[in-house]
C-alpha cells in the first residue's frame, strides 16, 4: 500500500468542537504537544458541551453500563478485604455504627479500579471539557451508602479543594440503582457559573438559600449511568433509608495542563482527618 495514500484521522480542533473557552488567557496560552494530539473517539457531542457548561454536569445514561456486574463484584470483594478493615486505617469511613460507609482512596486496590479511572470513554468526555487536553486524577472514592445510612449535606466540593486547581471535575458512576429512597445524587443547576460561594477558607456545608428557586435534579441512575459535574456544582444527596445499599463511585480529575495533584491532594485530606484527634490518637492512624 501507497503511505502517501494513508490518510491519518484530523486532530481534535476546538474548531471543529466549537468548545466554549473558560477564559480567553487559557486558551492562547496553552500549546498542545504534537505527540499527545489524537482523535479522541468518545468525545461529546457540540449540544451536550453547551449542556455541561450550562448546568455544570451532564449526565451520560449506561456509559459503562458493560462493567456494572464487575463492578458490583469488585465491590462486594473490597468490602470483603479483612486487611483494610483495621482501625485507624484513614481510608475508610464509617457509619457510627462502624460498618464501612467509604473508601477513599480506593482504585489502587484492584487493578479493575485503576484501570477503570483511565477509560477512554470517561476520559474522552473529561478532555472534550478540558479541550483536548487529557484528563489527571486528583481524587478517587468509593461511597457504599450502606443500609439505613447518612447521605451528604449540600455542598461544592471546591470547598474542600481549595487551593487544588478549578478544573477539577468529579465523575460519579453508579454501582447499583439509585432512587430518592436510598439518597440519590442531586444536583442544582447553573450556580456553578458563581464560582465558590461560600467566604474563601470556610469550611462548611452551603446554607440552603444559596438554591432557593433553582429545581434540582434528581439523578436516578442505573449501574453504570455517569454523571460529569464541575467542582463547583451545588450537590447533595439524601440518607439510604432502604434495606440496601446504594454504592457509587467518585472519580475526580483535573485538566492535565494544571499538573498532576492525586499525591498532594491525599497528603492534605489524611491531615485534615486527622486534625483533631489526640496525640495519642494520632498515632494510631495510618494509610493502608
Ligand atoms: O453520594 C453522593 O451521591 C454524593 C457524594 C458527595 O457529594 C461527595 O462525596 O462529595
Amino acid at each position: 500500500m501507497d503511505a502517501m495514500n494513508i490518510t491519518a484521522p484530523p486532530p481534535f480542533t476546538t474548531k471543529t468542537m466549537q468548545t466554549p473557552a473558560r477564559s480567553l488567557d487559557e486558551k492562547l496560552s496553552w500549546t498542545a504537544h504534537q505527540a499527545t494530539a489524537k482523535p479522541l473517539q468518545f468525545a461529546l457531542t457540540a449540544d451536550e458541551l453547551t449542556r455541561y457548561h450550562e448546568q455544570g454536569f451532564l449526565v451520560k445514561r449506561g456509559l459503562v453500563a458493560d462493567f456494572a456486574e464487575t463492578m458490583q463484584t469488585q465491590a462486594d470483594a473490597l468490602l470483603a478485604m479483612e486487611e483494610l478493615q483495621v482501625d485507624g486505617n484513614l481510608r475508610l469511613d464509617l457509619t457510627r455504627d462502624a460498618r464501612i460507609w467509604k473508601i477513599d482512596p480506593f482504585a489502587d486496590l484492584h487493578p479493575f479500579w485503576s484501570r477503570l479511572t483511565r477509560d477512554r470513554r470517561i476520559a474522552d468526555v473529561l478532555a472534550t471539557i478540558y479541550e483536548g487536553r487529557e484528563p489527571r486524577l486528583l481524587k478517587d472514592k468509593l461511597i457504599y451508602k450502606p443500609p439505613h445510612s447518612q447521605g451528604n449535606a449540600l455542598h461544592q466540593d471546591y470547598t474542600w479543594w481549595q487551593g487544588l486547581p478549578t478544573s477539577a471535575i468529579s465523575v460519579c458512576i453508579a454501582i447499583d440503582y439509585t432512587t430518592i429512597a436510598n439518597g440519590a445524587t442531586t444536583l442544582y443547576p447553573g450556580l456553578h457559573k458563581n464560582g465558590l460561594i461560600n467566604a474563601p477558607g470556610e469550611l462548611s456545608f452551603l446554607d440552603r438559600k444559596v438554591v432557593d428557586g433553582v429545581e434540582p435534579e434528581v439523578v436516578c441512575a442505573e449501574p453504570g449511568d455517569v454523571i460529569f459535574f464541575d467542582c463547583f456544582t451545588p450537590h447533595e444527596a439524601g440518607p439510604n433509608t432502604t434495606d440496601g445499599f446504594r454504592r457509587q463511585i467518585f472519580l475526580s480529575y483535573n485538566d492535565s495542563a494544571d499538573g498532576e495533584w492525586h499525591a498532594a491532594h491525599y497528603d492534605h485530606f489524611f491531615s485534615y482527618r486527622i486534625k483533631g484527634a489526640s496525640e495519642e490518637d494520632k498515632v494510631k492512624k495510618f494509610f493502608l
